[in-house]
């Protein structure tokens, strides 16, 4: 059944250290060996061996509308035919950022980057030159990308594979990283006043998503940023994920909560590389060349980057997320019935299409302690045998599914049939 991905695995990791660019692809944590993808078309995604699977992991978000949407490859396929690169600027930049001002409620003027980590890289550089104070708080179990200052208890491929903490990040670096505990306000308080006037920035995942599912709790967001206001820090929403998934305007739309600054990626490349950072323009300009605060980029705001992001935007409109919540909704009350009718101690955590199953005595996940306690080995089970019957799942407990809006009704109901059979297969295991 997956031969030829096992060949092309050990050939892999002849010339790519662990077979894999990223880790969590390598599915260590799921004890099994990765599939390698041929090709993706709508909803499905097929492998080198011929097997075909719905996807639910959408390349971590990006694929909101599916695989190769047709407006999507028109708009990318056009703007390579006049070239592919300037290192110069295109009015297509433009257009993106206005689109991104118009959609997300907090930012003024946005900086287009290659990747979400350089982009969160890149905002707390930036809150540091604004503020002018070192210290940063993060929250253990949120993953911000691989840039040094966030691989202290960080959540995503590093909690997967157990190094929260990677060795390489010096104690120089680590020293300037406070850990804070998700929805846990108190935490955050605490390290404000042992740091006084020293946190230039918090950062956050607004709802988390690295951990799997966890939804800030009560007023977890606004008292975040009353506490930024209060210590003259800047707050910092990282959306890379939640940006435009879970609504137009991403958590802050969904919370009415307005940070200073935003990070984002995933969608707004409509599938190729792309991150940005955006927020007030009193701190946007402070970048360089307006202001003192360094950050370039060769490929940044490339056209076939942008004219796909703007393809994906444009397409974004209300009806699309009330199909989205359509199609969640469905899976997860026919999941919700299997756990019942099989007995499961399991749960579901879900906000719009980015959901978690989670396999745990407990019946809410809350921040990274709860995170650490969930059944790993059982859901490595449940992935395995999921992907079995053809549903490619994240192959980590430690992730979210992100659904996407080109699933039909017969892919609904092979989740929801498959879901059952996996769970039943589990009582016996
Ligand atoms: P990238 O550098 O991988 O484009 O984005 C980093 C990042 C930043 N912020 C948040 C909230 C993120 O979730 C991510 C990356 N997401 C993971 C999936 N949880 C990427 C998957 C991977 O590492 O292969």
């Amino acid at each position: 059944m997956y031969n030829n991905s096992h060949k092309a695995f050990d050939e892999a990791k002849k010339f790519i250290p662990g077979g894999v660019n990223s880790p969590v692809r390598a599915f260590k944590s799921v004890n099994s060996t990765p599939v390698f993808f041929e090709k993706g078309q709508g909803s499905k995604m097929f492998d080198i061996d011929g097997n075909e699977y719905i996807d639910c992991v959408s390349s971590w978000g990006p694929l909101i509308f599916g695989h190769a949407h047709e407006s999507i490859l028109k708009s990318i396929t056009e703007t390579s035919k006049k070239g592919t690169t300037y290192g110069a600027s295109t009015e297509l930049e433009t257009l993106l950022a206005k689109k991104i001002v118009d959609m997300v409620p907090s930012i003024e003027k946005v900086r287009m980057v290659n990747s979400g980590t350089e982009a969160t890289m890149s905002a707390i550089r930036l809150a540091r030159g604004y503020t002018k104070k070192e210290k940063i708080i993060k929250f253990s179990g949120n993953y911000h990308g691989h840039g040094d200052s966030f691989l202290i208890k960080a959540g995503s491929g590093a909690v997967t594979l157990g190094l929260p903490d990677s060795p390489g990040v010096t104690k120089n670096i680590a020293k300037d990283t406070l850990i804070a505990d998700f929805n846990n306000i108190e935490s955050v308080f605490n390290l404000f006043n042992e740091n006084k006037e020293n946190v230039a920035a918090v950062i956050v995942e607004p709802i988390a998503g690295n951990m799997g599912l966890v939804k800030p709790q009560k007023n977890f967001l606004n008292e975040l940023r009353n506490l930024c206001n209060e210590f003259k820090s800047v707050l910092i929403f990282d959306e890379v994920m939640t940006g435009f998934r879970v609504a137009p305007g991403g958590v802050q739309e969904l919370y009415n909560v307005n940070p200073d600054l935003t990070t984002l990626g995933k969608i707004i490349g409509g599938g190729l590389p792309v991150g940005a950072y955006g927020g007030k323009k009193e701190i946007m300009n402070l970048l360089a060349p307006e202001g003192p605060v360094y950050q370039a980029g060769t490929l940044s705001g490339n056209p076939l980057a942008m004219s796909a992001g703007l393809t994906v935007l444009d397409m974004l409109e209300k009806d699309v997320y009330i199909k989205l919540e359509e199609i969640s909704k469905t899976i997860e009350k026919g999941w919700n019935q299997n756990i019942i009718e099989t007995n499961t101690k399991a749960h579901i955590a879900r906000v719009g299409s980015m959901m978690t199953l989670f396999f745990s005595e407990k019946n809410e996940i809350n921040n990274y302690e709860d995170a650490l306690d969930l059944d790993t080995d059982r859901y490595a089970k449940y992935f395995k045998h999921m992907l079995d019957m053809g549903i490619y799942l994240p192959p980590s407990q430690y992730e979210c599914l992100f659904l996407s809006s080109v699933l039909d009704e017969k892919d609904i109901d092979h989740l929801i049939k498959s879901n059952r059979k996996a769970l039943e297969k589990l009582k016996n295991e």
